[in-house]
């Protein structure tokens, strides 16, 4: 195994080596009213956004089901409640995240039950996404490039 350590960089890489930084990162903030964050995930095609406060700090996520959910009422969807709710109400905050030291395998972990994991410095101030994608991407070419090793055809 040793071998292979050193013949890939999969073992060095870190957070910030796959992630998307924050400025081509879908945003909202948390006092957008939902009517803003529901505009924002149509339009980017994404099913979850991360969600900042003014200072570009992280504070959680938001998604079209959580606002779904939000705006449900007994019989309807209450949709005249999504210009008057913010995102703050609807979000979602018990969210982990990651400083862009995390290496690969904390990343990999992380990405185990979320389909993206945010980057933060130690102030919480945002760095931008790892996203499963990037992470099974360099995962596929560690095993193409290693497929001896693996016997894999
Ligand atoms: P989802 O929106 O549920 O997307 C699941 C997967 O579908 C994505 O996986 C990607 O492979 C594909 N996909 C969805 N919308 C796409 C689009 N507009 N353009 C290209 N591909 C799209 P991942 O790439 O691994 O992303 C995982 C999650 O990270 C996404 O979940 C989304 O919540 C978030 N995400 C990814 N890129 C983002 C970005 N630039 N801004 C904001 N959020 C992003």
């Amino acid at each position: 195994m040793e071998f292979i350590k050193e013949e890939h960089t999969l073992f060095n890489l870190t957070a910030e080596d796959l992630m998307i930084s924050s400025e081509k990162v879908a945003h909202v903030q948390m006092n957008n009213p939902l009517e803003h964050a529901l505009l924002i995930l149509v339009k980017s095609g994404y099913s979850a956004v991360p969600v900042l406060d003014s200072k570009y700090r992280f504070k959680g996520i938001i998604g079209k089901g959580m606002i779904l959910n939000e705006i449900l009422g007994i019989e309807r969807f209450e949709t005249e409640n999504l210009s008057t709710t913010i995102v703050e109400d609807a979000m979602r905050t018990d969210i982990p995240c990651l400083e862009k030291s995390a290496d690969f395998f904390t990343c990999l972990k992380a990405l185990i039950d979320h389909s993206f994991v945010c980057i933060v410095d130690q102030e919480h101030y945002f760095d931008g996404i790892v996203t499963r994608r990037a992470v099974l991407k360099h995962m596929n070419q560690y095993f193409y490039v290693n497929k001896d090793i693996f016997k894999l055809n």
